[in-house]
């Protein structure tokens, strides 16, 4: 990795990856991208273009003259979303993809990585311990077309050898930037919430179990699959877990340091996406193939969200 450039730049994940990669690379060779208004930090550096993962044209013409060799491909609309829009997440996710992996070939880049999910799997998946290999068959546009980006990088790496890697991730918490349109964000807003001492109304039921993972284990799992040896890898897309928690579960966590916290619940149209989804899933490969393994167990997650979202309060 020389010369790296990141889509959805300005989005839950993205931003975190950006501030990671230029610290280990140097901000001048991470290019960070997005549609949306860059924050004050990427304001404040060159590296930021305004690109529309639409745009092939623009696309081809960043990687080439910014000399790119790595793309993490970033942008997405989520779950929840896209039920709103499902024409709008199959453009952004698939044609999105399909542009960066085509730019990709036409243009000599060496690796590509783009984030699938646990929304992969659907109602007939097994609910715990859902392994790499079983049914995939989603009922939300969203997971339609993380199933589909899946086999199109599968595609790309058996037909043109152009190295692509994938993690399906479980919802994923953090403190920095709010995840925006997914099953998942309740978890973030618990903890938001709390810290600003108001009560929270969840969409997801207390009792719903669902897979989540924090912040720092999710970039360091991206930057530890992309940096593996590819003598390692017996796959392209790999499961990777952390905690399996039901809202009620976070609650207690949160009661912990701020006692006073309430949570009510009262489920909508999130709470049958996050039915259609396991509970605990399986990453053994990851652990095999690259030696994954998560940092922070809830409680751990809970302290440090608690410190970090307090000093942004403050
Ligand atoms: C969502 O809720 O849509 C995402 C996901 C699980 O991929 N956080």
């Amino acid at each position: 990795m020389k010369r790296i450039l990141v889509t959805g730049a300005c989005g839950q994940i993205g931003s975190e990856l950006v501030k990671y990669l230029r610290n280990i690379f140097g901000a001048e060779n991470v290019i960070a991208t997005d549609i949306k208004k860059p924050s004050d930090f990427l304001k404040a550096t060159d590296g930021f273009h305004y690109l529309d993962v639409l745009n092939m044209d623009e696309l081809a013409r960043l990687v080439v003259e910014e000399d790119v060799d790595t793309i993490f491909h970033m942008a997405a609309i989520l779950s929840a979303v896209g039920e709103q829009n499902p024409q709008l997440a199959y453009r952004i996710n698939l044609q999105g993809l399909m542009n960066v992996l085509e730019v990709a070939r036409q243009k000599g880049v060496r690796q590509v990585f783009a984030p699938s999910s646990i929304a992969v799997f659907g109602p007939d998946a097994p609910k715990e311990n859902t392994p790499d290999d079983t049914p995939l068959n989603p009922t939300t546009m969203y997971g339609v077309t993380k199933v589909a980006g899946e086999k199109l990088m599968q595609y790309y790496y058996l037909k043109y050898q152009l190295d692509t890697r994938s993690l399906r991730f479980p919802g994923i918490i953090s403190s920095e930037t709010a995840p925006g349109g997914g099953t998942t964000d309740f978890a973030v807003d618990l903890y938001v919430h709390a810290v600003h001492h108001q009560s929270y109304t969840s969409y997801i039921q207390a009792d719903t179990p669902l897979p989540f993972m924090y912040m720092p284990d999710a970039i360091k799992a991206i930057v530890q699959l992309a940096q593996a040896d590819d003598s390692r890898l017996s796959r392209r897309v790999y499961n990777v877990h952390a905690m399996r928690l039901t809202p009620a579960e976070i609650v207690r966590s949160i009661q912990k340091y701020l006692p006073d916290f309430e949570c009510y619940y009262q489920p909508d149209h999130r709470q049958q996406i996050a039915e259609s989804w396991p509970h605990s899933i399986d990453d053994q490969n990851a652990r095999r193939d690259w030696n994954w393994q998560p940092d922070y167990d809830l409680d751990a997650m809970t302290r440090d969200m608690i410190e970090k979202l307090s000093q942004k309060l403050k």
